[in-house]
């Protein structure tokens, strides 16, 4: 239906969403709020290679546990509206800390791509990123960039394109538990795909119920089970 492609940047706080989102579209841009909530949602757009692109750059959230507001709003997007690639942006100075936010964007969505931002700074502390090798851990592109000075940011837009085109595939890495939790994931995983079959992602959702994410219970009765839930 739409003529846009949909690109959501999420990543933890203070790792240059904005710098980015600012650098792609410009003047572009236009403001409001989250539905029902007080987030501030900023969207604009851009084109690249004959193809437009509807970006969304979303609050900054350390999980997608939902433990705030942001963390809700980014949890959702991703979740429910589905955007065609979700960008994960990190810290390339912090990876360690970012790297958690990346794995579990890799558990809901298909179209990842990982940019490790800052990179201006990484190199400045003399840190040596072999991207490469991320790429072949995580199982999805990952580009280094600086979104402060614009640079890689072609690369960027460039692997978005053949992504979208299936040029380039996504084979998501994700985390293997202990055979007790797995057994646990596959078996609340079976009735939630007789459920959802393939609308949600039912091995991230298998996992939060296990831990008890009473929130994103509550969030996916709003959205798929109508008024008459409450
Ligand atoms: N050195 C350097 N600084 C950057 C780069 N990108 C962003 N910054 C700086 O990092 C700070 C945070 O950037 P923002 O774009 O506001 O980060 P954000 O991810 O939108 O932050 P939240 O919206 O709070 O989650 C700003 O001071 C930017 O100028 C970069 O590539 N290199
Ligand atoms: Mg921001």
């Amino acid at each position: 239906m739409s003529e846009y492609y949909r690109i959501a940047l999420v990543g933890n706080p203070n790792t240059g969403k904005s710098t980015l989102f600012n650098t792609l579209t410009g003047l572009r841009q236009h403001t409001g709020n989250w539905a029902g909530k007080t987030v501030e949602l900023k969207e604009g757009t851009f084109e690249f290679k004959n193809k437009s692109y509807r970006m969304i750059d979303l609050p900054g959230s350390y999980s997608l546990y939902s433990n705030s507001l942001d963390e809700e709003v980014a949890r959702d997007y991703v979740l429910f509206e589905k955007p065609d690639v979700t960008v994960v942006v990190l810290d390339a100075t912090a990876l360690e800390r970012n790297l958690n936010l990346a794995l579990q964007v890799l558990e809901i969505s298909k179209n990842v791509v990982i940019c490790l931002n800052l990179i201006d700074e990484a190199e400045k502390r003399g840190m040596k990123i072999y991207e490469q090798i991320f790429m072949r851990k995580l199982g999805v592109p990952v580009v280094k960039i600086s979104a402060r000075n614009k640079t890689g940011i072609p690369a960027l837009l460039d692997t978005i394109d053949r992504l979208i085109d299936g040029v380039i595939a996504c084979n998501p890495n994700t985390i293997k538990y202990d055979a007790e939790t797995e057994a646990n994931i596959n078996y609340l995983e079976t009735k939630l795909i007789a459920i959802f079959g393939d609308r949600l992602p039912t091995r991230w959702l298998a996992i939060r119920m296990l831990d008890g994410d009473q929130s994103l219970i509550k969030a996916i009765e709003d959205n798929y089970f109508g008024e008459e839930v409450h």
